[in-house]
């Protein structure tokens, strides 16, 4: 409960003649008619010093609903009314107690089901983003002062040791930026998990490798070509990271429309994955679709982590590996072991997601942050050319840009909407 009357409205339910703050106070409490409704902690928390920065009690009272509802039901007779989604933290903003970056860690960390996001959300709840909001501010507004001490000069005119050093300030904040919006982008499956494709020729497994994965069967498998005919996405933990497998339509030359569809979404699978796991059976020949399958991932060496799997171990090998190139091949049997796989992934993410560049975890942020970059490049070019005027718009953009994730220049609308995405009552 936040509030002005907080403190007087829980002495009323108490009966107790004060509430010492920060203390937890065990007691009866009793509902408009006297009667007792349950025996609670209390704890009071005069503000400024609480998440609200208002006074705020808060109850532990005993499980179940009931008990929980009667202490609800007694404070709204009281006149206590229920706090919209997120008023709580809104409150907290408006105060000043919290700012938006961290406002919107409160709600992911909510949501969030992911250990990787859990971790990364904490350290922006500690403030991690907001320095660096600072920390590029700051930078902005040194090299905005270059203008106004420089803006009498004529173009030609323009210290060149002062100009060179500001191009130099001013271009290294530009990659700063860029990288710290690339490496979000790239860790982004820290957040909403990362995605995995299993890709493959008709018939080589990929079913039966999900299966395996999520230990259940949830594609249907046959030895018949084709099985599989829609793309199957399901989520999993791996170590500490959220994954999700994407389970694709055998890729080879197609003889229906449905087919051509289920091809062209297994590339799609692949473009939207951060790990493709390129499937091939051991117990055939080499084809020409494995030859498609290898020039179709050439396309996308370097961009993505290409894991070769080789299945069926368990069979005779009837494989030419030589088509794969020099490489790295993982030979197992998805009806035995997918241990070695299942580490090769958890290698790959822990290597992904352990960066230390400041992590930006919404698109609210990554928008930001590229508006400021955009606007750095543009001033850039402005002052090698000594327009001085629009060099300085274009800086003061990139401030307002920068500053918009811990501060709020947007109308109370967007605010609202914010706010309204939180969970009930946080
Ligand atoms: N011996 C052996 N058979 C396997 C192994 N993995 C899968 N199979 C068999 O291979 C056949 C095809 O398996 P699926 O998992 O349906 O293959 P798929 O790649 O999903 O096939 P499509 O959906 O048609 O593209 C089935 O008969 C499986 O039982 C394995 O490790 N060893
Ligand atoms: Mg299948």
């Amino acid at each position: 409960m936040s509030g002005p009357n907080a403190l007087l409205l829980a002495i009323q339910l108490s009966r107790k003649e004060t509430l010492m703050p920060r203390v937890a106070t065990l007691s009866f409490l009793y509902n408009t008619k006297n009667e007792l409704i349950d025996q609670a902690i209390i704890v009071y928390f005069k503000g400024p010093h609480s998440f609200t920065a208002e006074d705020v009690v808060e109850f532990q009272c005993h499980g179940g609903s009931v008990v929980a509802h009667m202490l609800l039901q007694t404070l709204l007779d009281m006149g206590v009314r229920l706090a919209n989604p997120g008023e709580f933290s809104k409150r907290a903003f408006l105060n000043g107690r919290i700012d938006l970056s961290e406002a919107e860690a409160i709600a992911a960390l909510i949501e969030t089901k992911s250990v990787d996001a859990a971790k990364m959300l904490t350290r922006q709840l500690k403030g991690e983003l907001k320095d660096f909001v600072l920390h590029v501010r700051s930078l902005l507004i040194e090299i905005l002062a270059f203008v106004e001490v420089n803006i009498d000069y004529a173009e030609e005119d323009l210290p060149a040791d002062m100009l060179l050093s500001i191009k130099n300030k001013l271009c290294d904040l530009s990659e700063e930026l860029a990288k710290t919006y690339e490496s979000s982008k790239r860790r982004s499956g820290l957040m909403n998990g990362f995605k995995i494709a299993i890709v493959g020729k008709p018939n080589v497994g990929k079913s039966s490798l999900l299966n395996a994965l999520l230990n259940y069967d949830r594609a249907i498998i046959s030895d018949i070509a084709g099985t599989t005919r829609d793309t199957i996405e399901e989520e999993l933990r791996i170590g500490s990271h959220l994954v999700k497998i994407v389970d694709t339509a055998g890729i080879r030359e197609a003889n229906d429309s449905i087919e051509k569809i289920g091809i062209e979404r297994s590339i799609a699978a692949i473009e939207e994955s951060e790990i493709v796991i390129a499937m091939f059976d051991n117990s055939r020949i080499t084809e020409r679709e494995d030859e498609e399958m290898v020039s179709i991932l050439e396309k996308f060496a370097g961009e993505k982590h290409i894991i070769n799997v080789l299945n069926k171990a368990d069979l005779p090998k009837l494989f030419d590996h030589s088509i794969l190139g020099n490489v790295d091949t993982l030979l197992l049997s998805c009806f035995r072991n997918t241990k070695s796989l299942i580490h090769k992934i958890e290698l790959i993410l822990d290597a992904t997601s352990h960066e230390d560049t400041v992590m930006l975890t919404s698109s609210r942020q990554l928008d930001a942050v590229y508006r400021a970059y955009i606007n750095t490049q543009d001033a850039s070019e402005l002052l090698s050319e000594g327009q001085l005027e629009l060099f300085a718009y274009h800086i003061n953009v990139a401030i307002e840009s920068i500053s918009s994730i811990t501060s709020a220049f947007e109308r109370d609308e967007i605010l609202d909407k914010m706010f309204s995405n939180f969970c009930l009552g946080k």
